[in-house]
């Protein structure tokens, strides 16, 4: 008999694609289904999801599109097979920081839709600006600078909105807008972020925004819960802080909130049921956090085109180099992110340098890459005794950490004497290259996290208790093992059975929590006791292993002399830019 009970559904709103994953109450996925921009959008001249001024290092997307692949999504959901009646709760997970300017007309809009007609064709006219800035946006410099200055210094706004500022941070981004459009901004009567645009489409009217989320802005005093004046002021320019109040909206502080049943729109072109209730949606990171009760000491490694590590915690340790959000669903934790842009295609770099030398015929294998990586020993140092440490750094795009230009540099370090000199590349490259990118991206993470791992267990030294991988590269089980060897987790480290939909699937997991919940019960304890751990995690690496982990322990050293003494080149111009 097909069962009857309550489904979740979570979207995924991210630069490429949107996703939809459908889960019941028993955490099981049951339906997914996606739309990919770049391969599915009608009438957008968009390449990988965005489009891009160059000459302003502008990167954007188009909001129509979205409303596009929502008409369409929704579609391939119901061939799937999906029975929207039966769905109870909806959230979403949306690509951080970037914004949507609504306009007058919209509120009305959103409420007389006809069920007969897409929402493309309905909502165009809801914008006081067509383009939403995206994350990779850099057009910000000047904005950022001012934002770092208006508390005093970049360790100042970190302590307050727990990021120093950034070019893809909303705040800096209403700003610049508010400068370059100040008719358009005047026009605006609410900016909703991508996550709260996702809640606010399915909520047929304006949601607010969710209480992590909001603290990718430079705007929330997270301490303090409310929003900062004087960075308001800066954001706010002549038509006042109070005008942009009223388009910011307010924050409630539950990040399970029922923000309302479903738009009658969605009732009556889907057959949704009108009591369904739309949950407030957060950003893609803090949305990863909620794939799996994430306990106080694991850590959440995403590889995709970018590399992130995630951390729950109850510390709130601010620094420039880091950031720190409010948890999305449990008061009093924080969620503790390293977001580099660096990841996946520097690797990309080294397979193809590997491929191309050994003259495999299929140029996306990681085979030769995974072979290399495995048989290089540890620092690629073939006699710890006599040999040096092989260090080096692999930025084919300008990174934020550490904050160096494009560029790639090599260091030879000696623990024993702690001297660091710098070299023509690894003994053997690009073989041994597999090794040292990897190394290098883990010990990054590792240096960055220290002070927030503790001790697992009796004799253990600090570290994670598990390390879990997500995205595309948590496929490769070589790269697995090189990060247990790195960065530890006593347990081991794990990939996730929907890893490459995280952000959906932990979404979908936030309204049932927010449906289901007895009062007072938080997240991790709700989704901890209907976790199946067998059957939703895979163990696919070892992870501790006190030798070669003491070993990298040493190399941290070496590690960060060797990102102080290229900042310090990059300072005196030394660095080629
Ligand atoms: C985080 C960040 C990206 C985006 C898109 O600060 O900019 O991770 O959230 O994934």
């Amino acid at each position: 008999m097909a069962s009857t009970g309550p489904l979740y559904l979570g979207f995924d709103l991210s630069t490429q694609q949107l996703k939809g994953l459908v889960v019941d109450d028993s955490l099981k996925k049951v339906h997914e289904a996606k739309f990919d921009f770049d391969a599915d959008a009608k009438g957008f001249n968009i390449n990988k999801g965005v489009l891009v001024n160059e000459a302003e290092h502008e990167v954007f997307a188009p909001v129509a599109m979205w409303l596009q692949a929502i008409d369409t999504l929704l579609l391939r959901l119901k061939d799937d097979g999906l029975d929207f009646k039966r769905i109870k709760g909806i959230s979403g997970s949306g690509m951080q920081h970037g914004s949507v300017f609504w306009n007058a007309d919209a509120e009305q809009l959103l409420a007389q839709l006809d069920p007969e007609k897409t929402l493309q064709s309905q909502l165009d006219g809801a914008f006081a600006h067509p383009f939403s800035p995206n994350w990779q946006d850099a057009s910000t410099q000047k904005e950022c600078d001012e934002f770092d200055a208006v508390l005093g210094n970049e360790h100042q706004l970190a302590n307050v909105t727990g990021s120093k500022a950034h070019h893809r941070f909303t705040g800096p981004q209403i700003l610049r807008f508010q400068r370059k459009y100040p008719d358009k901004y005047i026009k605006t009567y609410r900016i909703t972020l991508v996550s709260s645009w996702i809640a606010t489409v399915f909520l047929g009217k304006f949601a607010p925004f969710d209480i992590s989320d909001v603290c990718g802005m430079n705007l929330w005093d997270i301490k303090a819960g409310k929003w900062n004046e004087k960075l308001l002021e800066l954001a706010a320019g002549p038509s006042g802080v109070d005008a942009l109040k009223k388009k910011l909206g307010d924050v409630p502080e539950d990040g399970g909130i029922h923000l309302g049943n479903i738009s009658d729109y969605f009732v009556r072109r889907h057959g949704f049921s009108s009591d369904c209730t739309i949950i407030a949606s957060t950003g893609d990171n803090p949305s990863t956090i909620l794939a799996l009760p994430l306990k106080k000491n694991d850590a959440i490694v995403s590889l995709g085109t970018s590399t992130t590590f995630l951390m729950s915690t109850a510390q709130y340790r601010p620094d420039p180099a880091t950031h720190f959000f409010n948890s999305p669903t449990t008061p009093g934790l924080y969620m503790f992110m390293l977001c580099y842009k660096n990841g996946g295609l520097a690797r990309e770099k080294v397979r193809n340098a590997i491929n191309a030398q050994a003259g495999v015929d299929d140029t996306n294998s990681w085979s030769a890459f995974d072979e290399n990586l495995l048989s290089t020993p540890p620092l690629a140092q073939d006699d710890p005794s006599k040999t040096p440490m092989n260090l080096g750094l692999y930025f084919p795009r300008p990174e934020i950490i550490p904050n160096l230009p494009v560029g790639e540099w090599h260091f030879e370090y000696d623990p024993v004497s702690d001297e660091l000199k710098r070299s023509r590349g690894v003994p053997r490259s690009p073989e041994q290259d597999a090794r040292v990118i990897v190394e290098s991206q883990f010990l990054s993470l590792r240096l960055r996290s220290r002070d927030l791992v503790h001790s697992p267990g009796p004799g253990l030294p600090p570290q994670p208790r598990r390390v879990y991988m997500v995205g595309g590269g948590s496929r490769n089980k070589a790269i697995a093992r090189v990060a247990g060897e790195v960065l530890g987790g006593s347990e081991g480290v794990f990939k996730l059975d929907v890893g490459e939909n995280a952000c959906a699937l932990g979404a979908a997991y936030k309204a049932v929590w927010a449906v289901e919940r007895d009062p007072g019960e938080t997240f991790e304890d709700l989704i901890g006791k209907r976790w199946r751990e067998d059957e939703f995690v895979e163990k696919i690496a070892d992870g501790y292993q006190p030798d070669v982990f003491e070993r990298y322990g040493r190399a941290l050293k070496g590690f960060e002399m060797m990102e102080l003494k290229l900042l310090e080149e990059r300072k005196e111009g030394k660095l080629d830019e």
